[in-house]
């Protein structure tokens, strides 16, 4: 296996997060944390790292997601490209840049790149048949038509593929197809488009990969032998489509670079942006590494497409690593942005300010890194009350408690070593294992080798008990407490690419110098004549169940109104109720008289509505579709005896009845009939 030390250098990147959404935890989980610890550490061994990151700011559900919103396509990747970059930050994931691929930087390299190989005559031109919405005037993506199955009948399968038997499919072969833009059936219509031969590189990609063998995750390299197993097919690099990168040819109006092709250009269009003419060192110099950290359902464009693009291109280096992740999943379900089952990261840094590190710590630890994995409020907050406060807070709080109590904080002779052996072969052992860990993209293993030493310091204070040992052996005790804070010095440096925020606190705490500057791997600390530790404050505080209990609720309030494109537009019909059934429900016409909006939940309106027998409180996910002030006197359905339920903290004693358009929007259900009037 190829060790990262062989290298000079290493440009690192994360995966490009579509800018349609926010950031949640399994995206953090999956990608950006791993990607953020492993680069902090390469950067303390002294490496040359450029970390790079940024918004993938084209694709159609972008077009659609500005439609549904009645603004442009760059006001949403605008919205949303700060939201993103705020909430990274945030968490301290440490890009060196977070570029975005509407930048006009990025549109010329993405869009030389197409021109150096459409002149080295790479592509295939070809004329095929396209669905085409005739009411949208727009040719459509294989995810934005649905009809029946070929292959099994279900009859809500995408264009590109059934999820009920798995098949992959082609549009043209689905049975009935329907545009989800406008509910029409699509007519086939020609275009012409750039194909990337991939079959032309099979032989040069299976011995890429075929070299991967010894050293990359199981996974990875299984997903790319079966791709490959299969047999690769020529693929359209262009799209018939207004938003995007230009393609840069004759002929070609309407039509822009798919955004397959242009977003890994991403990478090199971000390196750019940080380091100037320097930038090509990090593409194309033989002492550079490459490696791309993602998430399992990006393997196939970062380890054949994207290669065979860059071995189209010539002079650049091919990735060395590809460690993609698995999935996170949430409280038992799959996290999902379309149906806001998610915990959104720049909420979490709102909702729980100071406390970025408990997040990444338990984001390492239940790390996706070699199946599925899960996250659950009572296992966070077990986590934190558990480990960080009960092993990690503990040693250190008791250590600078107890060195204020008996020696006022002051170091009485310099300090710059242990006075048992046992400590530098645990610290020693640490930094070992840590470092083989993370070579390996192990990362919780990695964590648990580095709170080793906590758990070590721990012992040792227990079997030592200094607070007894102090009346009989003042200078004893002085010594063990000292063994103590220089642990707790080694731990700021063994945590510092886990917990960067916990690390700065553990210098802070024992008043050493803090620079800015990433400390080196296995520094040590040392202590003058006369030093004085800081005020003892405890670095981390349980979170008790009523927090989670909020976060809970917030999770099962979840209202489903932000629909992806294509999604769930056209359900298959419900089972057959009663009449009975039917009559149960007690539906009335009634009157907005008030909306505001719900603190924190961008989703939500509080209604106050008349029903005519009585005044009601309402909870509704509409805010994305109607602006509070144009609501009061709006009539609308209710569904009044449906059992009330709090949300967000506010109760809502009924629910307005919508209708939802193909493309997701909502529209109410209305009635010019009185007040009051029953509806049914
Ligand atoms: N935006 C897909 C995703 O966010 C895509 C990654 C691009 S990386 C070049 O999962
Ligand atoms: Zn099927």
């Amino acid at each position: 296996m190829s060790t990262p030390n062989a290298f000079k250098r290493h440009l690192i990147t994360a995966a490009l997060p579509y800018a349609n959404g926010p950031v949640h935890i399994g995206h953090i989980a999956g990608c950006y944390l791993p990607a953020d610890i492993y680069v902090r550490f390469l950067k303390m061994q002294g490496n040359d790292v450029c970390f790079v990151c940024g918004s993938d700011e084209h694709g159609v559900p972008i077009t659609i997601k500005a439609k549904n919103e009645g603004v442009t396509p760059q006001e949403i990747v605008d919205r949303y490209h700060s939201l993103m970059q705020e909430a990274f930050f945030g968490l301290g994931i440490s890009f060196d840049t977070y570029h975005r691929t509407s930048d006009p930087l990025h549109h010329k390299t993405a869009s030389d790149f197409f021109l150096h190989l459409y002149e080295k005559g790479v592509f295939e031109e070809k004329e095929t048949e396209q669905y085409f919405d005739p009411v949208e005037k727009q040719f459509l993506a294989d995810r934005y038509i649905v009809g029946t199955c070929p292959k099994c009948g279900h009859d809500h399968a995408y264009g590109d593929q059934c999820e009920a038997c798995g098949a992959s499919l082609s549009p043209t072969e689905l049975i009935d197809p329907k545009s989800t833009l406008s509910g029409e059936v699509p007519v086939l219509k020609k275009t012409v488009n750039w194909f990337l031969p991939l079959d032309a590189f099979q032989e040069k990609l299976t011995d890429f990969i075929g070299s991967k063998k010894s050293y990359w995750k199981s996974n990875v390299y299984g997903q790319c032998m079966s791709w490959l197993q299969q047999g690769l097919h020529a693929r359209a690099m262009t799209r018939d489509l207004d938003w995007g990168v230009k393609v840069p040819v004759g002929n070609a109006d309407g039509k822009v670079l798919y955004v397959w092709f242009d977003a890994p250009i991403g990478y090199i269009s971000a390196t750019k942006a940080f380091h100037g003419e320097d930038w090509e060192k990090y593409w194309k110099s033989p002492d550079t590494r490459l490696v791309h950290f993602i998430g399992k359902d990006n393997i196939v464009f970062h380890c054949l497409i994207f290669p065979a693009m860059l071995m189209a291109h010539g002079g650049y280096n091919l990735p060395e690593n590809v460690p993609a992740n698995e999935f996170l999943n949430l409280e038992g379900k799959k996290i999902s942005t379309s149906r806001n089952w998610a915990v959104w990261v720049h909420e979490y840094l709102n909702e729980f300010p100071g406390r970025e590190d408990e997040l990444r710590y338990v984001l390492t630890s239940i790390a996706p890194e070699s199946g599925d994995s899960e996250f659950t409020w009572s296992d966070f907050q077990a986590r934190v009350n558990n480990e960080l406060v009960a092993i990690l807070g503990n040693f250190v709080n008791r250590v600078m408690v107890l060195y204020k109590k008996f020696f006022d904080s002051t170091i009485d002779a310099d300090v710059s070593s242990f006075s048992r052996n046992i400590h530098n072969q645990v610290v020693e052992g640490a930094f070992q294992n840590v470092s083989h860990n993370l070579h390996q993209y192990k990362f919780k293993n990695g964590l648990i080798a580095a709170m080793e030493v906590a758990r070590h310091g721990n012992r040792f204070l227990t079997e030592t008990e200094p607070w007894k040992l102090f009346k009989t052996d003042p200078l004893a005790t002085r010594a063990i407490l000292n063994d103590c804070l220089l642990l707790t010095g080694q731990l700021s440096f063994l945590l510092y690419p886990f917990m960067p925020h916990t690390s700065k606190r553990l210098l802070n705490l024992l008043n050493l110098p803090n620079s800015e500057n990433t400390p080196a791997w296995e520094s040590k600390v040392q202590f003058s004549k006369g030093h004085i530790l800081s005020e003892p404050q405890h670095l981390f505080t349980k979170i008790d169940d009523a927090q989670m209990e909020i976060q809970r609720e917030k999770l099962n309030s979840v209202v489903e109104v932000d629909h992806q494109p294509g999604e769930l537009n056209f359900p298959a019909e419900k089972a057959e109720v009663s009449f009975e059934d039917f009559t149960k429900m007690d539906i009335r016409v009634g009157e907005i008289l008030s909306a505001e909006k719900v603190k924190k939940a961008d989703k939500l309106l509080h209604l106050t509505v008349d029903v005519g027998i009585k005044q009601i409180s309402l909870v509704s996910g509409i805010a994305q579709y109607f602006a509070p002030e144009v609501l009061p006197g709006t009539k609308v359905c209710v569904l009044l005896n449906l059992a009330p339920r709090k949300i967000r903290g506010v109760m809502s004693q009924g629910m307005i009845l919508m209708a939802e358009n193909p493309d997701g929007s909502l529209r109410f259900v209305q009635s010019d009939a009185a007040t009051g009037s029953i509806v049914g």
